[in-house]
C-alpha cells in the first residue's frame, strides 16, 4: 500500500512549497474595507492574508467577511465600507504553520482551510501554502509510486 510516511515526502518541508510573500496578494489591517474589497475583487482571491505596518500577520480577510458586515436589513449599506478598517472585521482566529514544518503537518493543515499562512518564530509573514500546492505534490507521488511498480 502507499505510505506517506515512508516516501519522499518526508524530505519535503513547507519552504519547498510556500507561495512566497512577495507573490501573495495582502492588504494591512488598517485600511479601509473599501480597501480590501477592491484588492479581493481585482486579485480574484476570495481571501487574502492581513499584515500589520511591520509585515506581522494578524489574520485573513474574505469577500463574503466583508458582505457580511455591510449587510443591513434590507440593502448593503455600501457607506460602511469606507468607514470601518479591516482590523473590524478581518479574522484573528486562524492557524499558522512555519517554513520548517514538515509535508504531513501541511497537508493536515489545509483540511480545514483552502489556504494557510506561513509565518515565522517573531511573527513575520513568510508566505502562504496553499491547497492546489499540496494536492498537487501529492498527486505527483501517487503516479511516481504507481508508476515503480
Ligand atoms: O489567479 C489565480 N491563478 C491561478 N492559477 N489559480 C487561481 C487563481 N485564483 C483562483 N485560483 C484557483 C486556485 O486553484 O481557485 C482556487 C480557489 O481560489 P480562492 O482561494 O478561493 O481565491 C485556487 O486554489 P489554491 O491555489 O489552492 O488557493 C487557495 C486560496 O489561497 C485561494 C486564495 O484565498 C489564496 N491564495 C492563493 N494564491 C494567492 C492567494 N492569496 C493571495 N495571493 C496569492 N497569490
Ligand atoms: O460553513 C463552513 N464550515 C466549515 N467547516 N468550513 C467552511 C465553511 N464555510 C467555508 N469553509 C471553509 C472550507 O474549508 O472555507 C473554504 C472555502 O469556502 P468557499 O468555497 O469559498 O465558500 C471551504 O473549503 P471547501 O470545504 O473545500 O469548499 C470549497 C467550496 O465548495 C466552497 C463552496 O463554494 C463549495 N461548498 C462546500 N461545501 C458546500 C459548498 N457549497 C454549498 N454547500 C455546501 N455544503
Amino acid at each position: 500500500m502507499f505510505s506517506v510516511q515512508s516516501s519522499e515526502l518526508q524530505q519535503i518541508s513547507v519552504e519547498d512549497l510556500m507561495i512566497p510573500a512577495e507573490k501573495v496578494a495582502h492588504v494591512q489591517n488598517q485600511n479601509p474595507l473599501e480597501h480590501a474589497l477592491l484588492v479581493l475583487v481585482k486579485s480574484g482571491y476570495s481571501a487574502v492574508p492581513v499584515l500589520n505596518p511591520s509585515f506581522r500577520f494578524e489574520g485573513i480577510i474574505s469577500k463574503t467577511m466583508i458582505l457580511d458586515h455591510i449587510l443591513g436589513i434590507e440593502r448593503f449599506e455600501v457607506e460602511k465600507l469606507s468607514a470601518a478598517t479591516v482590523k473590524e472585521v478581518m479574522d484573528r482566529d486562524v492557524p499558522t504553520i512555519n517554513k520548517k514544518d514538515s509535508f504531513l503537518k501541511a497537508l493536515k493543515s489545509v483540511i480545514n482551510h483552502p489556504f494557510v499562512c506561513v509565518v515565522d518564530e517573531d511573527g513575520l509573514f513568510d508566505g502562504i501554502l496553499t491547497r492546489r500546492v499540496i494536492l498537487k505534490q501529492l498527486n505527483r507521488h501517487l503516479h511516481e509510486y504507481n508508476n515503480g511498480r
